[in-house]
């Protein structure tokens, strides 16, 4: 799981005015009051889609107001309402209050949807005064203030497929090759200390999330290396990628190595073993790595796992891999486009 954070600045529509005005025609020398109503403010509103990655998308939008109302005119013309502005937002989204931290809403269905600041109401005309004592009111009201809130919103990304290896496999390099990156992390030039997580984009709108952790090595369990703690980043991934070096670098066994990674994957949580998983051999741009996939093919049940062969560096086998990923990781279709708020350009954003 991965938590990504951005804090906002909402603030709603302000109600335009109400107006006075009098009903002037030729031959009615004392017309009544005939001041429209202020239009309403436009409402903020969130909106879950499955389809958002991250919330990468808002981080330069630090602050977002919608459309005040137009205030009212004569001849009882009802002022213009502001456009409500739908921000869309990852499925897993948390919003809290930036400042007491108290959860406001929890998204988690597609689709769901809840007005965070709500516009404000527009004022009343002169018309809106008039009785049978109160002929010729002069007065209005003003358009009330949209709600302003600061939140922050909070993301819990679980990824659909895992990357599995040792240090040095290739785990980053193939990730480099295939996502597009969902969440920045610093760059560490050797190894990876932090988790990364970047998405597969397939032409029909898919996204499939993909996590890169710290190599794994053996009795990782008993805090060998960097530990096990990141193995909680791919728990609750649908499927597990095993990358393994197969050029048998610097003396390794690239069996061995598989199974060392089986092996910490059970001593962490041995129902890990139960989930669904690929094999990707790695490196077969190197001399060395023929004569490894063949043992490695004959020792496996070839049947009952899937195995790959790829370079990842060379861009090698990785088409096969992506169209293998997507039917082992199923994420529902893309839905039509979202009114989105939070891809709009921050000059179309503030609408008032
Ligand atoms: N020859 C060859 N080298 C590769 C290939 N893929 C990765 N490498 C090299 O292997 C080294 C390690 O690659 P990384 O992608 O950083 O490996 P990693 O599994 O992320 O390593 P950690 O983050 O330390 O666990 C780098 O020097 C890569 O250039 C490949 O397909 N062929
Ligand atoms: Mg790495």
């Amino acid at each position: 799981m991965f938590i990504d954070s951005v804090t906002l600045t909402l603030t709603a529509g302000k109600g335009g005015n109400g107006v006075v005005a009098w009903r002037r025609e030729k031959y009615i020398p004392k017309g009544g009051p005939t001041g429209g109503n202020g239009g309403r403010g436009a409402s903020i509103t969130l909106r879950a889609s499955t389809q958002l990655p991250s919330l990468e998308g808002m981080r330069n939008k630090r602050i977002i107001k919608a459309q005040n109302g137009s205030p009212g005119g004569a001849n009882l013309i009802q002022g213009k309402s502001g456009q409500n502005l739908i921000i869309s937002i990852p499925c897993g989204t948390l919003v809290k209050d930036s400042k007491t931290g108290e959860v406001l809403f929890d998204f988690v269905d597609d689709g769901q949807e809840w007005i965070v600041c709500a516009g404000g109401k527009g004022g009343k005309g002169n018309h809106h005064f008039k009785s049978s004592t109160h002929q010729a009111p002069n007065v209005f009201t003003e358009g009330t203030y949209g709600e302003i809130k600061e939140i922050e919103l909070e993301l819990k990304l679980i990824a659909h497929v895992g990357l599995l290896g040792m240090p040095n496999a290739g785990k980053s390099t193939l990730m480099s090759k295939i996502t597009y990156v969902a969440v920045k992390v610093a760059p560490y030039p050797f190894t990876t200390l932090h988790p990364n997580l970047g998405f597969i984009q397939y032409r029909d709108g898919t996204k499939v999330l993909v996590a890169d952790i710290p190599g794994i090595i053996e009795n990782a369990h008993e805090n060998k290396g960097l530990g096990m703690a990141f193995l909680k980043h791919i728990e609750r991934t649908s499927l597990i990628v095993y990358v393994i070096d197969i050029s048998g670098f610097e003396g390794r066994d690239p069996l061995e190595d598989f199974r060392i990674l089986r092996n910490e994957l059970k001593a962490y949580k041995p129902e890990m073993l139960e989930k669904p998983f690929f094999v990707v051999l790695n490196k077969i741009d190197m001399e060395e790595a023929q004569e490894h996939i063949e043992r490695f093919k004959n020792e496996m049940d070839v049947d009952l796992c899937k195995i790959f062969e790829i370079s990842a560096r060379e861009r090698q086998g990785l088409e096969d891999l992506i169209i293998a990923l997507k039917d082992a990781a199923p994420i529902p279709k893309a839905p039509e486009p979202l009114i989105d708020a939070a891809y709009f350009d921050e000059r179309e954003l503030i609408l008032s």
